[in-house]
């Protein structure tokens, strides 16, 4: 039986920290259905679109990553894929007390689903998407914390804006 893995976020957008996390579960699980969702306490700078498309250019490489998108409640969403697990990203502390309660309540929803977490790489554990939009407003240089395409797509979306 296949083995498939939801990853979840708002991917706002993508970061190497994120990237990191999808590389090593896609060694671990058949499938991984890396989904961009809405989070209602944030304000997304991209679009839906916009961040599908850049996570499916850095994942290209990449044979078992599906990017989708959904509106909808993440569980309902796993369980039309089959997944057996959430895949979901530990930075800091100060992740454990939100990532606990996402998880208690899904469970609520769904316990046939579980999630895992990963530990992040000791390199990224303090790259946030909101940090890289922070520091590309401000015109400081990104390179290493976002692959090349979302370096561009931050640069225009800051010029456009101006
Ligand atoms: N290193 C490792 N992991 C990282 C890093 C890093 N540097 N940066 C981020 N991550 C991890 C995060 O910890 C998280 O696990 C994942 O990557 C995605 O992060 P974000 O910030 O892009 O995504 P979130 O946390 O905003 O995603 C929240 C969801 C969109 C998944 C959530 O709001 C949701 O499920 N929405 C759908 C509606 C729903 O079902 N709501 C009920 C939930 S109980």
């Amino acid at each position: 039986m296949e083995n498939i893995a939801v990853c979840p976020g708002s991917f706002d957008p993508i970061t190497y920290g994120h990237l990191d996390i999808i590389k090593r579960g896609s060694k671990v699980f058949d499938t991984i259905y890396v989904c961009v969702l809405n989070n209602s306490s944030k304000q997304p700078l991209f679009t839906v679109k916009e961040r599908c498309n850049l996570i499916q250019e850095v994942t290209n490489d990449i044979p078992n990553v599906v990017v989708e998108t959904y509106q909808g409640l993440l569980i309902d969403y796993a369980n039309e894929k089959k997944a057996k697990a959430i895949l979901r990203g530990l930075r800091a502390v100060s992740d454990f007390e939100y990532e606990m309660q996402i998880t208690s309540m899904n469970r609520v929803l769904d316990d046939k689903i579980e999630t895992f977490f990963m530990m992040t790489n000791n390199q990224y554990s303090f790259l946030s998407s909101s940090i890289v939009k922070e520091i590309a407003k401000y015109k400081g240089d990104i390179s290493e914390l976002v692959p090349e395409a979302v370096e561009k797509a931050l640069n225009k979306k800051f010029i456009e804006n101006i």
